[in-house]
């Protein structure tokens, strides 16, 4: 980054899931995940559970540490819903999951380092899942509760809030194609099911805020979405519109254009097909006029988690059934990797720095310039201390970012994933993201920097990217 950007780039960031461990200490309620990787261990990669985890819920004052090295001045982690109210409903709290956060809060604060907090970052309560999750719409008032008492717990120290991380990465993957748990499938309708239920639920969330808390706390709420950048193979811009329009526009354009509603096109392409198979009425439910004014405008910012771009073009051949876009049978575009960039051991990630910088400009010219703060942009590998592929991933994503700033891009805050490696959902614990290992098999778990953790504190120090390490 140059001398003279504004960028705020010392932001990492890690979910509670994924690094808290501890799924039944103190009086914590079960989530989804717990209960699915303990039933079906072999539907994760290599069998493992987050039970323990990188144990950050016993080891707080290790991540703490490390964080202080890096030197970053925020730090993004989410509350698990069921550590502070083990069944989902908030007139039963676990006092100790509060306390937990409360210290966790306070001494990020003592040393200098901001709390992003997001409300939920996938540990849904079972017993909520078995009231049938974000396809009952019960969720809008129990998320709506929830949301309340974190802003009266928390909300004198945190000012920015992420209420519901990655909305159609999660309804896709829990009640679409249905391979993370409850295993839904019931593509292109408990998908859409569950992405209006979060569109209302986060607007409630943000008009509630506004009203009963806003002047007391002045804090800043925004709705992670994962975008990636689509690339038309037949180099045609009205591919790219309309393919991004079910990419971002099924989660951004309801809260961030002036009709508080889906793109136009989507819109009637899904009721046509679903007239067309015989429906009543459009699988993508209607968001009627009273919730579009409420999700209309609701978000302070774009928060945005950016990992890669793929290929598209008109879908001729076979539904693809695992493809990361919303239904391919409503797309009508099939996506694919570009063949000579580097691949990470996500299956569906590789390097395409370009990606995010066209994203930004993409984002600039549909939604007037609207402040981005990029949450999540990361690499993963099989581990390794050595880890020179994920530099060079930084460093040229944050190039793009400056690039897109020297264009005009409104972008005010950059947070790679992750702070350490930790688990990684049904991939186990076999993809890393970290900037620290941990050493699983030592009572301590000790967290080691890895050669990008010298990198960005580089980063973080010099407020400029580095050309050579
Ligand atoms: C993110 N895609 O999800 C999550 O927010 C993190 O919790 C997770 O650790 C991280 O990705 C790495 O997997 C994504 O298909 C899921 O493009 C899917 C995609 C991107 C991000």
């Amino acid at each position: 980054m140059e001398e003279d950007d504004d960028v705020d780039d010392g932001t990492v960031n890690d979910c509670t899931l994924q690094t808290e461990g501890a799924w039944n200490a103190d009086g914590k309620g079960p989530s989804i995940w717990d209960d699915y990787t303990h039933n079906y261990p072999d539907q994760v990669k290599d069998g493992s559970n987050a039970d323990d985890s990188v144990e950050s819920y016993r080891l707080f004052d290790s991540d703490l540490k490390i964080l202080k090295d890096l030197g970053v001045d925020h730090y993004r982690f989410s509350i698990a819903w069921p550590r502070i109210f083990p069944n989902g409903s908030v007139h039963l709290r676990n006092q100790k999951g509060i306390d937990y956060y409360n210290d966790v809060i306070d001494k990020l604060l003592a040393n200098g380092i901001e709390p992003v907090v997001t409300m939920f970052h996938w540990e849904l309560p079972v017993e909520i899942q078995k009231f049938g999750g974000f396809t009952n719409s019960l969720i809008i008032e129990q998320f709506l509760d929830y949301a309340e008492e974190l802003f009266k717990l928390f909300g004198d120290r945190v000012k920015t809030w992420l209420t519901i991380n990655e909305p159609k990465e999660l309804c896709k993957a829990l009640y679409g194609s249905g391979v993370s748990p409850p295993s839904i499938n019931a593509p292109g309708v408990g998908d859409y099911l569950c992405l209006t239920n979060i569109l209302k639920s986060h607007g409630a969330t943000y008009r509630m805020y506004r009203e009963k808390f806003y002047e007391k706390q002045r804090g800043r709420i925004g709705l992670p979405s994962n975008i990636n950048f689509l690339y038309s193979k037949a180099n045609n811009t009205d591919e790219v519109a309309r393919a991004m329009d079910f990419e971002f526009g099924v989660v951004g354009h309801p809260v961030l254009s002036k009709s508080g509603d889906f793109p136009p096109h989507v819109l009637k392409e899904i009721e046509q097909k679903s007239l067309a198979e015989g429906r009543k009425r459009s699988r993508l439910p209607s968001l009627g006029k009273y919730w579009s004014s409420v999700i209309k405008g609701s978000s302070d910012f774009l928060a945005l988690n950016y990992y890669t771009a793929w290929q598209i073009e008109p879908l001729t051949g076979q539904v693809d059934e695992d493809s990361m876009m919303i239904d391919e049978r409503d797309t009508n575009f099939a996506t694919s990797m570009f063949e000579n960039c580097p691949r990470a051991e996500s299956v569906w990630l590789h390097f395409v720095p370009q990606g995010l910088e066209d994203l930004l400009k993409y984002i600039r010219d549909t939604y007037d310039n609207v402040e981005v703060k990029i949450l999540e942009n990361g690499w993963s590998d099989t581990g390794g201390n050595d880890d020179y592929m994920r530099i060079e991933y930084h460093r040229n994503h944050l190039q793009a970012v400056v690039n897109a700033i020297n264009d005009g891009c409104n972008v005010t805050s950059y947070a790679p994933w992750s702070l350490m490696d930790s688990f990684e959902f049904t991939s186990g614990y076999t993809q890393k993201f970290g900037f620290y290992a941990v050493n699983m098999t030592s009572p301590n778990k000790e967290r080691t920097p890895k050669k990008s953790a010298e990198f960005y504190k580089k980063v973080i120090k010099s407020k400029s990217v580095p050309y050579k390490f």
